[in-house]
């Protein structure tokens, strides 16, 4: 699928009003989401985005680096409860997890978000 140099600006730019946004109200401090909804947030950001790239370039980011090249900034690679987010790249889709309130791999509140195309 192809998408016009408009369209790609237009996604570009909504993703960078919303993480502005996020860092407008985190820092004013008016807004005050929970630990999850913030997490949550965080992993659906990474997966438009590697769609994004995926729009572009006709295939998904096959490591973090290729994705934060492309974003040119960085992506949190710990998640609320100060654990590891797992990442996983495939040329059929990106896949990021959280284990969630629990810290625990495996349980109920673990958090995951994957790119339509899963290829996992
Ligand atoms: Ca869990």
């Amino acid at each position: 699928m192809n998408h016009s140099f408009s369209e790609r600006l237009a996604a570009r730019e909504l993703i960078l009003i919303m993480t502005i946004l996020g860092v407008v109200m985190g820092t004013l401090g008016c807004d005050k989401p929970d630990r999850g909804a913030t997490q949550k947030a965080d992993m659906r950001n990474v997966i438009i985005a590697a769609e994004i790239f995926r729009s572009e370039k006709q295939t998904y980011p096959t490591s973090l680096a290729e994705l934060e090249d492309f974003l040119q900034q960085d992506i949190p690679t710990v998640d609320a409860w100060e654990q590891p987010i797992r990442f996983e790249f495939s040329k059929g889709g990106v896949k990021c997890s959280s284990n969630g309130p629990d810290r625990i791999t495996g349980t109920p509140d673990d958090l995951v978000w994957m790119t339509q195309d899963e290829g996992f």
